[in-house]
């Protein structure tokens, strides 16, 4: 730059530099990601209150209208957890395939949350779960009290009977991606900030995918809950060992604008 050489850049040359690395510092492009804020999760068949943890999923739904009330968020996008009936992950299909040798435990003792390694090829690990999220099923419905913008967008992930998807970037063997990332570089996304259900599932695959795929992730404590609190607090040493951030939603407004 300073092709003059006189000491200045000229207006172009400022573009240039603007659109290319400024920008991304001074102005950041602020997307907010809300996971998997489904009926089945909060009241439904993977109802997380039921779980080691004993959260309630309904507490998320005021902070995170709030957020959508008060917060000017570039872009808004809404994860849906979206499976076939004969989906891999739900326990009463567990016998339609066959089990590897090295499974910890056999179809017929296997429990829900259990973990069983199906024979592939390769060898999968799989934790069974109720079956959950069928589409186009009530469960699978954002819950009624969550306001979805108008502008906001849908992505659906764990379509694949065949494999999980716990990030909203990708299904857990990375054979393939959602829509999430094409749509977050068409918006020139630079910051994500992460909430929803499960803490220690969903959202926490989905906050390392993102820092992996390079953009500054700030996950909204208090707008999650999960399924087991070590399993929880692990999820947050990974999100902060991968220079990750951890706010409260009172901090967010004040962070995008
Ligand atoms: C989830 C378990 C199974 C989640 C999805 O959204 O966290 N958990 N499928
Ligand atoms: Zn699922």
């Amino acid at each position: 730059f300073d092709k003059n050489g006189d000491g200045f850049i000229d207006r172009e040359e400022f573009q240039f530099c603007w659109n290319q690395w400024i920008k991304t510092i001074v102005r950041p492009v602020n997307a907010f990601l809300i996971v998997d804020v489904q009926n089945d999760f909060i009241s439904g068949s993977l109802n997380i209150s039921n779980c080691s943890a004993q959260h309630n999923g309904l507490e998320i739904i005021e902070p995170i209208n709030n957020l959508l009330e008060t917060v000017d968020f570039d872009a808004v996008f809404y994860s849906l957890d979206w499976h076939p009936s004969d989906h891999v992950s739900f326990i009463d299909n567990v016998k339609k395939r066959p089990l590897h040798e090295s499974t910890p435990v056999d179809a017929d003792s296997a429990q829900v949350y259990d973990t069983v390694v199906f024979a592939g090829p390769p060898p999968m690990k799989q934790r069974l779960w109720p079956r959950h999220c069928v589409q186009d099923s009530w469960g699978a419905e954002l819950h009624k009290d969550l306001k979805v913008l108008e502008s906001g967008t849908k992505v659906y992930k764990g379509t694949n009977p065949e494999v999980d998807s716990y990030s909203v970037f990708w299904d857990n063997k990375k054979l393939s991606d959602t829509t999430l990332n094409a749509q977050l570089k068409m918006k020139g996304a630079t910051d994500i900030y992460v909430c929803g259900l499960a803490y220690d599932v969903c959202v926490g695959a989905t906050a390392v995918d993102a820092l992996s795929a390079g953009y500054r992730t700030i996950l909204i404590d208090d707008c999650c809950r999960g399924v087991d609190l070590h399993d929880i607090e692990h999820t947050k040493e990974n999100v902060i060992s991968s220079h990750g951030v951890i706010v409260h939603s009172n901090e967010v407004k004040r962070m995008v604008e």
